[in-house]
């Protein structure tokens, strides 16, 4: 199978990890959003695409995620059995995705020219991040892991956010107000698949 994805994109980031961490082989290409790969791929222009070895094309990061998830056990990521530990899992991800979604709009706003800047935008987007980075703070707490006693998808798609915070906001000093997160963080840093698909 084949990702179309960019180093940056966080949510290709998110689907790289999933592959990384469950030993499934596959070519990364890396392709921009409206290139001729993602546009063959996903209708939207999109990535991150996974194409098949049938030449099925996945998309968005969320089903490729879920789909990888299905081919095999180890680790399973995202709980199959307990609906509950499922939805937290889920949950966490839509969380972590909320966090690149508004970083992504704060980015697009600040390249425009400074009198096109719209605060209230910048404002809006901003503090649904802070809100968003308080949440799982107080969720993970100084647990090991986002959820249960292993990896699961939550840690990779909040690894993959924070990572795209560091990239497009430097200046916020999310390590210093939460410290736990940045223990738990730092130890995500150290693993094979989050140095293999870069920072
Ligand atoms: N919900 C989608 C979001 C994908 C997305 O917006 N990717 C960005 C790159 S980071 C993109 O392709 N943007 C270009 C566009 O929206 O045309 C996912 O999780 O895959």
């Amino acid at each position: 199978m084949r990702l179309i994805g960019t180093l940056t994109s966080p949510y290709a980031r998110k689907a790289r990890l999933v592959l990384l961490e469950k030993g499934i082989p596959h070519e990364f290409v890396i392709d921009l959003p409206q290139g001729n790969l993602a546009l063959q791929a996903n209708p939207m222009g999109r990535i991150p695409a996974l194409v098949l070895d049938d030449g099925f094309c996945v998309f968005d990061s969320a089903v490729i995620a879920d789909y990888a998830d299905t081919l095999n056990d180890d680790p399973v990521l995202i709980p199959r059995l307990d609906s509950r530990a499922r939805l937290r899992v889920k949950r966490w991800e839509a969380l972590a995705d909320g966090i690149v979604d508004s970083a992504v709009v704060v980015r697009t706003e600040r390249m425009r020219d400074g009198d096109k800047q719209d605060a209230a935008t910048l404002e809006l987007h901003n503090r649904a991040i802070s809100n968003a980075l308080d949440h799982a703070s107080s969720l993970l707490g100084k647990s090991e892991w986002c959820k249960g006693e292993s990896i699961t998808l939550a840690d990779l798609a909040l690894t993959s956010a924070l990572i795209y915070l560091d990239l497009r906001q430097p200046e916020r000093d999310w390590r210093g107000a939460y410290p736990d997160l940045a223990s738990w963080f730092a130890k995500m840093a150290r693993r094979e698949s989050v140095i293999a698909a870069g920072s």
